[in-house]
């Protein structure tokens, strides 16, 4: 079943999305996603300028092989813009395969392991209460597990919070240039232990708590603050470093059994060898766009089961419903899924551009039974919403020193 062409959109339904159709010879269309949050327009040169031309005429059905010609192929592997472009091909050629054989993608992976997905939520705040608040709401709706992130003390712009201008990082859609945030470690480790005490003295110890420390600290510091974490068991403290060096979690390990969670910015399974065949980190987070799509994600989920560490997939809001489809689909089947980062796709415009199998109810998301991943783009209405420039902000120390995101 030969692939008779490839188009990739780049539209911005409430935030900037690439995504990419697969059309077969036989008229099969399969979705994917290659978004990468501030980068966008990289992927797209890659995709229609080094990977289309080569792919008019391959066998749909051959996605292993596609997948070691893209990557071995090129001679140059990994790095985000490879990977993305990789990902949302290898993710559309799964869509494809799934709908000729008329079952869902997570059959073809070898059927369920549950019927639903358990996913967090994210509370944040201008100050404790405002955070608790926030948890309050997400509790009434039924999630049974939270990540906390809480402006700290006079400190200007904090990540993870709304700010006065309602900057919230993770909803930036039109930010032409990358804003600066400031940061202060010494602030953020005695306060953070403060916001989760208050958090279990309100509404004790069964809703499942997280943290995204978003690599901002050295290993000691993490440890530090794994250990002050300790009696208010989190189910994960997210990026407490940068993973370039692996050994960095080594050394927090060696200090606290808060469980470790990393891998949101990783695209191979090289990145997480030596954390997960160590054991140093408890739930690796690659996302399906990112880690280079199905194909690898199935092969780390199976290694990561080896060293007791479950998959839980990065699900911020810049992964788009497509991305989430395929992470269900893993999530579904392997037997040592976590848990799924959730925040809603409560904008209607993009659930209009996106029509996608997932519903939320209760703390799970639930998957409709349809061939493929079950999603559909709706090229016509995406075009209205034209991409716009926009980055993440950049955070500096206060005497101006760049610092880790
Ligand atoms: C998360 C991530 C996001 C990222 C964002 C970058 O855990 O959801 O850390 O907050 O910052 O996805 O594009
Ligand atoms: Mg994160």
């Amino acid at each position: 079943m030969k692939i008779a062409d490839i188009k990739v959109f780049v539209a911005c339904p409430a935030r900037n999305f690439v995504t990419v159709k697969i059309i077969t010879e036989d008229g099969t269309i399969g979705w994917g996603d290659a978004t990468l949050n501030g980068r966008e327009m990289a992927v797209v040169a890659y995709l229609k300028e080094h990977i289309v031309p080569c792919l008019i005429g391959k066998d749909a059905h051959q996605i292993e092989d596609i997948w070691q010609y893209l990557y071995k192929g090129a001679y140059w592997r990994r790095g985000p813009v490879t990977m993305a472009a990789i990902g949302a091909i290898d993710i559309a050629l799964w869509d494809i395969k799934g709908k000729v054989a008329g079952l869902p993608v997570y059959q073809l992976l070898g059927g369920k392991s549950r019927s639903k997905i358990k996913v967090y939520a994210h509370a944040n705040g201008e100050s404790i209460d405002d955070t608790l608040n926030n948890l309050e709401k997400l509790i009434e709706q039924g999630f049974k597990a939270v990540r906390l992130q809480c402006a700290l003390p006079n400190s200007k712009g904090t990540y993870g919070t709304l700010g006065k201008k309602k900057d919230y990082y993770e909803l930036q859609s039109n930010r032409p240039l990358p804003p600066e945030h400031a940061w202060n470690t010494t602030k953020y480790l005695n306060f953070i232990p403060k916001l989760f005490k208050a958090a279990r003295e309100k509404y004790g110890m069964e809703i499942e708590l997280l943290h995204d420390v978003h690599s901002r600290l050295t290993p000691i510091e993490a440890a530090r603050l794994g250990k002050e974490l300790e009696p208010y068991q989190l189910l994960f403290l997210e990026d407490p470093v940068t993973a370039e060096n692996q050994a960095g979690y080594e050394c927090i390990r060696q200090h606290t059994t808060t469980p470790l969670a990393v891998g949101e910015v990783f695209n191979t399974i090289w990145d997480s060898m030596d954390l997960i065949s160590r054991q140093w980190i408890d739930y690796i987070r690659v996302a399906a766009t990112h880690g280079g799509g199905i194909t690898p994600l199935r092969k780390l989920a199976d290694f990561a089961a080896l060293y007791h560490v479950r998959i839980a997939p990065h699900g911020a809001p810049d992964l788009s419903p497509i991305c989430h489809a395929a992470q269900a689909h893993l999530n579904i089947w392997a037997n040592n899924f976590g848990i799924q980062e959730f925040v809603g796709f409560g904008n209607e415009t993009l659930n209009q551009v996106f029509k996608h199998p997932l519903s939320y109810k209760d703390g799970y998301v639930f998957l409709e039974d349809k061939p493929g991943l079950g999603v559909d783009y709706d090229e016509i209405l995406a075009s209205n919403y034209k991409y716009k420039r926009s980055y993440l902000p950049v955070t500096r120390l206060e005497d101006g020193t760049l610092w880790d995101w």
